[in-house]
């Protein structure tokens, strides 16, 4: 359902056709009590009422042309735009010296008439069933010209003339000034002029100059429209890939997760991509933006802390939930007189082993199990250290386990006593790679195999 509001008259269109209009009541041009009317929609008050939800609305401050709302309601792309509805609009009417010229027709048949949005409905009608009736420029005279200013720069390819009289002939033109202006093309006026350029025109304003008149009569300009091809395809797919990335991150609008940039960038590019009054440019900005907040993630918010207890001594880690230890897995510590025998979520080896394949799901403490070796104390030699003391005096043995093979300087390499651990009997059963089905864990490599790339691309911007 589309209600479409212009100047005098408001159309409601159901499934893209028109149903029904609201029309002025008198047909009379001077009867200037019912002239005007206002459209306002109450946006406060829609669905009021209503024995239902209204799922979805689309408010727009221009009006939609019948093409446009039939394209939409036909699910087809929206591929072009009219660029200069509701822009800015002069005409030259009359000549210096014409008589009448306070006539009340002619002061309601101005320039901005032809932009103002009501023009032919898909049939071609223009009557007062359907639109307003003074709802375009008239030129008096052959030389007569209409000029619209676009507000920007535009690249138009495609320019519609809908008219209620056409002159002989016209012609085109473009100005970078607005006062200085280059033909285009020379065209014989028809009921509707469609004027298309393999090479769009680059240009702010457009000038419609009447050449000659068909039968000394005036030329009625029901609407000009200017159109600049619009392409949402790259949009669409960007969308789509946010859709799928929202989706698997597991963020909704309530539940933003820290990827604000994401979830904005995805709502005004939907909004864009939906949008059938959408300009190239903010399709290009939207792209933009969502490209950017796609290759900027930030770094996972959910992170857990995995402690490696060698006889007290702790050291964390810090890695993505449900990542396997890799990399972090430290190497094995020594200790003198006694034999490592790996790491256990147990300080007695009891719990269930810990490798580089485990993977892991939350907060966890492995602790380094030693078994005593068999060999005694030489009784000769007493300064020879304690394996069951190592921190008694003389003893020249390092507190902390030897990691030469950690390369990442930015893990910590101290304990962090503020770092809460998880005590043993609070522990939950850990998986291990090892239990995991063969599919979960290719699932689980390709993730961390994508992080690194994305750390990568960043470096080298
Ligand atoms: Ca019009």
């Amino acid at each position: 359902m589309t209600v479409v509001g212009t100047q005098q008259v408001t159309k409601l269109y159901i499934n893209g056709k028109l149903s029904k209009t609201l029309s002025r009541l008198s047909d009379n041009e001077t009867d200037y009590a019912h002239l005007l009317s206002t459209f306002v929609f109450p946006l406060t008050t829609i669905g009021e009422g209503l024995n239902g939800k209204i799922a979805d609305i689309k408010v727009y401050n221009k009006a939609l042309s019948p093409e446009k709302i039939s394209e939409v309601a036909d699910g087809k792309a929206v591929k072009e735009l009219n660029v200069s509805q509701a822009t800015a609009a002069a005409g030259t009417a009359q000549h210096k010296g014409d008589t009448n010229q306070d006539v009340d027709w002619k002061k309601l048949r101005v320039g901005w008439k032809a932009i103002d949005g009501d023009g032919n409905t898909l049939d071609g009608k223009h009557d007062t069933s359907v639109s307003e009736k003074d709802s375009y420029f008239e030129g008096a005279h052959a030389d007569s010209t209409f000029a619209v200013d676009m507000l920007k720069e535009q690249e138009i390819s495609k320019i519609v003339l809908q008219w209620d009289r056409s002159p002989q002939s016209f012609k085109i033109q473009t100005s970078t000034d607005g006062k200085t202006w280059t033909d285009v093309k020379t065209v014989t006026g028809e009921n509707v002029n469609t004027i298309t350029f393999e090479t769009p025109l680059h240009t702010r304003y457009l000038k419609m100059q009447g050449v000659s008149l068909r039968n000394k009569e005036t030329f009625k300009l029901r609407e000009l429209e200017a159109y600049e091809a619009v392409d949402k395809t790259e949009l669409g797919k960007l969308v789509e890939d946010a859709e799928k990335k929202l989706e698997e991150l597991g963020v909704t609008f309530a539940d933003r997760k820290g990827y604000d940039a994401l979830v904005e960038a995805y709502a005004e590019a939907n909004s864009v991509y939906e949008n059938a009054l959408a300009e190239q440019e903010k399709v290009e900005e939207a792209e933009k933006m969502l490209k950017d907040a796609l290759a900027n993630l930030p770094e996972k918010e959910e992170k857990v802390t995995v402690t490696f207890d060698v006889d007290g001594t702790e050291t964390a880690v810090k890695l993505d939930k449900g990542e396997v230890l890799g990399d972090n897995f430290p190497a094995d510590p020594a200790k003198e007189g006694f034999t490592f025998k790996g790491w256990n979520t147990e300080k007695d080896g009891t719990g269930v082993q810990v490798t580089a394949d485990t993977v892991v799901e939350e907060d966890m403490t492995v602790y380094a199990v030693f078994e005593k070796n068999s060999e005694p104390t030489d009784p000769e030699n007493p300064d020879k250290p304690d394996p069951e003391n190592p921190n008694k005096p003389g003893t020249e043995k390092p507190e902390k386990p030897d990691k030469p093979s950690q390369p990442d300087t930015n893990k910590p390499s101290q304990p962090n006593p503020n770092k809460p651990t998880v005590k043993p009997e609070e522990q939950k059963p850990v998986k291990t790679g090892d239990t995991q089905s063969p599919i979960w864990y290719l699932g689980l490599m390709a993730a961390a195999g994508a992080v690194v790339i994305g750390k990568r691309k960043k470096k080298e911007d």
